[in-house]
């Protein structure tokens, strides 16, 4: 089975396969996206949105859904917890992040925002701590509030929860967003941070970086 990751450094959404790919030590070729928008990505995912994945000559988009494939395919080590009402739980984080707080942040929202909308920029940028912090303060509740301790969110080893959680704390720490009030949110960044397959995603360790 060939995998080949269709994405870029700075794409959090890739980032979250990158990391999962990784932590499953599954060996994939990461291709370089120039412009998401250009003909030549269009043909590999019509929708203009990175990452997509290609595996042995099919492709696949959305990230969440790259990641379920992944997951069926390679079910060790687990990305979810074994027991149910925690797998919900640790979904429920990840979609937090997934489904509601990025796709109002995202790179083409903004461009829409002050092209079309002619939003000044540092109303942009208000815009855009203003979701963080509302999704933050309801993800720092769900660890706060977990009745299983666990070494990682939901698991003993980082999973979905944490794949989805580091892209989305580098992002708010680029937009300088005040994460004083989330000391759960950051001590479980800083524990996945350094970890290889985390370090092996991060946007600066990709061959496309501009460094
Ligand atoms: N729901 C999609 C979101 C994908 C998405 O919004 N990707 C952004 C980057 S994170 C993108 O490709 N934007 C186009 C661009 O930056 O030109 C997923 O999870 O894969």
């Amino acid at each position: 089975m060939t995998l080949r990751l269709h994405s870029r450094y700075q794409n959090s959404a890739g980032q979250r396969v990158r990391i999962v790919l990784n932590l499953k030590r599954i060996a994939y070729e990461y291709v370089p996206v120039p412009s998401a928008s250009s003909p030549e990505y269009r043909a590999v995912n019509p929708q203009g949105l990175m990452p997509a994945l290609e595996i042995d000559g099919q492709i696949v988009a959305q990230s969440m859904a790259i990641i379920a494939l992944i997951e069926e395919l390679h079910p060790e080590p687990a990305l979810l917890p074994a027991n149910p009402i925690e797998r919900a739980k640790a979904r429920a984080f990840a979609l937090l992040i997934a489904a509601d707080l990025h796709p109002l942040n995202n790179n083409r929202v903004r461009k829409y925002l002050a092209g079309e909308m002619e939003v000044p920029e540092e109303k942009i940028t208000t815009w855009y701590r203003h979701w963080v912090a509302t999704a933050f303060a309801s993800l720092e509740t769900a660890l706060a509030n977990r009745s299983i301790a666990t070494r990682f969110a939901f698991t003993d080893t980082p999973g979905l929860a944490e794949a989805c959680l580091v892209p989305q704390m580098a992002n708010a720490r680029r937009f300088e967003c005040d994460l004083t009030p989330y000391p759960l949110l950051v001590a479980l960044d800083a524990a996945c941070r350094d970890l290889p397959a985390f370090a092996a995603a991060a946007p600066e360790a990709q061959v496309d970086y501009p460094g």
